[in-house]
């Protein structure tokens, strides 16, 4: 099979290409503009055999021409291309827009117009907050509460018009929280991991009570390989190995893990919009594809640790950038870094 993988230069899609390669028989295109949260050493090691079962091209989604190169040859797409970052999305939702919606639609014109197979990568967050009970369902209303939600949602409607209006052969994902190595230190396990290695501090948002459900990202990538080969067309598929945990738990186990004191923890504002809880129902997916997650949370996590614990290089140099000037501007002060603008002034360009 040779997969068209868009955003594959990112942390779940370097994973996706890392894991089909391991089988002998797939090739991979990789389609990705490397914005900020692209990084090709996500790839290193990749592709060496004789035969070079990766090939890498740097482009946009969002440009008909680049997409229509990638695709040539390839008998799937999975489109994990995107602006991901809520924070970021809360201060320039245009580019959310631009990427998640526009990109989503070059890229389902394309794949309806050869007839391959297009999966979706989408997100829990396109449902919305939960109360203490329940959890969504594939039909679960669609109530995004962030512009990254709400541009993630909207793609997830155009995938479904293109598969009800041209016969495009469509499936999408929604998956929870992810964390693994390579997640770019903006999220909040690789942020906290190593602001926290390096004594600095965690700016942990609200009350800290708020919940997500998380998932290794090789659990998800196995998944999303079985969506796109098994997944009934036009069929949603919720993504969820049942770990639900409030933020100032996860915290905890966090300091536990690197030995650090929970004095580094900072308070601040809440994030605008925040939703409270996250938790999906993935009993679709496991019974009807069979699937189920390998990785307990336990040991998932401290093997995370060790990698970021093991690769400072990675993220020194990732954090180096333009992230450290981003992440001034919104804590400022509070933070124990410059003077800046507060986070909400901030936003409003004050
Ligand atoms: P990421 O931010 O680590 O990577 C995104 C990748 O997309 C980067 O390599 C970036 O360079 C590339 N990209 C951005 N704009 C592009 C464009 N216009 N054209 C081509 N490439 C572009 O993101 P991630 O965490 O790996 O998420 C991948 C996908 O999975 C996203 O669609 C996201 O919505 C979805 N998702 C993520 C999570 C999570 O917890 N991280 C959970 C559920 C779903
Ligand atoms: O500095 C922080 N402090 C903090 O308290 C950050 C970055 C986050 N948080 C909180 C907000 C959330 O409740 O931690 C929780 C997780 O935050 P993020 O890592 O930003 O993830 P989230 O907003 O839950 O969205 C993630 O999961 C769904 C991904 O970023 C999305 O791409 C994915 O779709």
């Amino acid at each position: 099979m040779r997969i068209l993988v868009t955003g594959g230069a990112g942390f779940i899609g370097s994973c996706f290409v890392r894991r089909t390669l391991e089988r002998r028989d797939d090739q991979v295109v990789v389609l990705d503009a490397l914005t900020y949260a692209g990084n090709l050493e996500n790839l290193d090691g990749l592709a060496v055999d004789e035969q070079q079962r990766l090939r890498f091209m740097r482009g946009s989604i969002c440009d008909a021409a680049a997409v229509s190169r990638a695709i040539e040859n390839c008998d799937a797409v999975v489109n994990f291309a995107a602006e991901t970052h809520v924070d970021r999305s809360i201060d320039d939702p245009a580019v959310f827009l631009a990427t998640n919606i526009e990109g989503t639609r070059v890229l389902l014109d394309q794949a309806a117009r050869k007839g391959v197979r297009y999966l979706q990568v989408s997100t829990d967050e396109v449902y919305g907050s939960l109360g203490k009970g329940g959890r969504f369902r594939e039909d679960s209303p669609l109530r995004p509460s962030s512009p990254y939600a709400a541009s993630k949602a909207a793609a997830d409607l155009l995938v479904g018009a293109y598969a009800a209006t041209f016969g495009a052969d469509v499936v999408i994902s929604r998956c929870g929280n992810n964390y693994g190595p390579r997640q770019f230190p903006e999220k909040l396990i690789p942020l906290f991991l190593s602001n926290a290695i390096n004594d600095e501090p965690l700016p942990l948002y609200g009350d800290g009570e708020n919940v997500r459900d998380w998932i290794h990202v090789c659990d998800h990538c196995d998944a999303l390989r079985l969506i796109l080969e098994e997944g009934d067309a036009g069929q949603v598929y919720n993504v969820s190995a049942g770990c639900e945990m409030t933020n100032r738990k996860l915290v905890e186990r966090l300091l536990d893990l690197v030995q650090k004191p929970w004095s580094l923890v900072k308070f601040v504002d809440d994030r605008p919009g925040h939703d409270r809880r996250y938790a999906l129902d993935s009993s679709r997916l496991r019974e009807q594809l069979g699937w189920s997650p390998s990785i307990g949370f336990e040991d998932g996590l401290a093997e995370t640790v060790a990698w970021y614990r093991d690769n400072r290089e990675w993220w020194k140099r990732v954090k180096s950038g333009e992230y450290v000037t981003y992440y001034r501007k919104l804590y400022g002060e509070r933070l124990g870094g410059v003077a800046a603008p507060s986070r909400n002034k901030g936003r409003q360009g004050g």
